[in-house]
């Protein structure tokens, strides 16, 4: 049984009072306009959650604790899945920042992400979705520098004014696969960075995704995180961190999801009873209770794997995979006991249902998270 320290059960409940209050009640405009949520990350800052795990020297929470961000995200996507998407990737590319940058790089950047400077993470490119190894971003070697040129596409924390510096992997010695990929940290403001087409979302839509172009993107070799050729790698062990994130954020979907249908079946009358009297919708309530305590289970462990060092892959894609697939599910069925309603923009259930849907696709889909769990099995 996991059980959570005081001050993992104090960030709980500070994010909780913060999700019920001011993000859910955005929630149902940030869908709608699919504007930034600005308020909500400032608050989040405010709260001392955006920068929960970088040191204290930087101007940071000091928490670093994979089980404490899972706890953070969850309570966030309960409300707002947009938000926790943000919050989400911002922790991941501060993650990879924090395992991977020199002194230098903490120095400069990890400050600014304390602030709220939000960070992003660019691995895929049009042709280089679950095969991530086949990028064709270049950089080439120009003296003391190296040259960026390429597009990553679906970069969160992009949009036309949000992301302030970027993970971005490009190939470095082209022909010898994932070996031949370098991580840079790109920052916004260099020459030749810009955010091409911000794409028109189905759900999570105040998370923006956007193109990141790189035209003659001049970075010194200082920009390496990590080592050269290291690129891919940092890129999977990120995943790593990310793929537990994103399946707290599923939990959060499915935990919201179930709070809905409790809620509307206890009101909606039918036949002269509340409709949470018959014995149908009960058994549903229950699928996706279990499955939704299961997904976070998952989650904590894997967390709590890659809190202490130990190797995580497999345990964050059995998380991954499973939380995605029980948040779809509790999704549907609070939708079905919402009846006609629950396809009205009306409820939130309709918001749920579309932000749910992409928690099996990004950062690995349900089949890459399964080729990740059998590779491991069959090693
Ligand atoms: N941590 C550290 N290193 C890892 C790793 C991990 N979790 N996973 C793989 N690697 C290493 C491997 O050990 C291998 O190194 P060696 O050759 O030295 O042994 C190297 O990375 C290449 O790994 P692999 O051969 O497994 O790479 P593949 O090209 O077969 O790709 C998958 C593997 C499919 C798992 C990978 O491409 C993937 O995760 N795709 C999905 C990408 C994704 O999630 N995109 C979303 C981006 S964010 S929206």
């Amino acid at each position: 049984m996991f059980q959570l320290t005081e001050d993992q059960l104090t960030i709980q409940d500070v994010v909780r009072t913060y999700a019920q209050g001011p993000i859910k009640a955005l929630a149902d405009e940030i869908d709608k306009t699919g504007r930034f949520p600005e308020e909500n990350i400032q608050g989040l800052v405010d709260l001392g959650i955006l920068q929960l795990t970088i040191p204290e020297e930087y101007g940071g929470t000091g928490m670093d604790d994979e089980v404490a961000k899972c706890l953070a995200v969850s309570e966030v996507s309960k409300c707002c899945a947009s938000t926790a998407e943000i919050l989400d990737v911002h922790y991941l590319s501060t993650d990879i920042l924090m395992r991977k940058g020199t002194p230098e790089q903490k120095a400069k950047y990890l400050p600014q992400a304390a602030q709220g400077k939000l960070g992003g993470f660019a691995l895929t490119e049009p042709g280089a979705g679950s095969d991530a190894g086949g990028m064709k971003t270049r950089a080439v070697q120009d003296g003391d520098d190296y040259i960026l040129n390429g597009t990553k596409c679906f970069i969160s924390n992009l949009g036309p004014e949000e992301g302030n510096h970027f993970v971005v992997i490009a190939v470095t010695e082209p022909g010898i696969g994932t070996k031949g990929t370098t991580a840079f940290l790109v920052d916004r403001s260099m020459p030749g960075v810009s955010c091409g087409k911000t794409e028109d979302k189905m759900g999570i839509r105040g998370a923006s995704v956007s193109e990141l172009v790189l035209e003659d993107v001049r970075v010194p070799k200082t920009a390496i995180l990590g080592q050269l050729g290291e690129g891919f790698k940092i890129a999977m062990m990120g995943l790593d961190g990310g793929r537990i994130g994103i399946a707290a954020q599923a939990c959060g979907v499915a935990y919201g999801a179930i709070e809905e249908a409790v809620k509307y079946s206890g009101e909606r009358v039918q036949f002269g009873k509340p409709i949470n009297a018959n014995q149908g919708l009960q058994w549903y309530l229950a699928d996706m209770a279990t499955r939704a305590d299961a997904a976070w289970l998952l989650t904590l462990r894997a967390a709590a794997l890659r809190q202490e060092g130990k190797p995580c892959t497999t345990e964050a894609a059995m998380a991954k995979w499973y939380a995605a697939e029980a948040a779809c599910f509790c999704c549907d069925l609070a939708l079905q006991i919402h009846g006609g309603y629950g396809y009205m923009k009306d409820y939130a259930i309709e918001r749920m249902y579309r932000d749910a849907r992409i928690l099996r696709i990004y950062e690995g889909t349900s089949e890459v998270q399964k080729m990740v769990i059998s590779r491991n099995l069959l090693k």
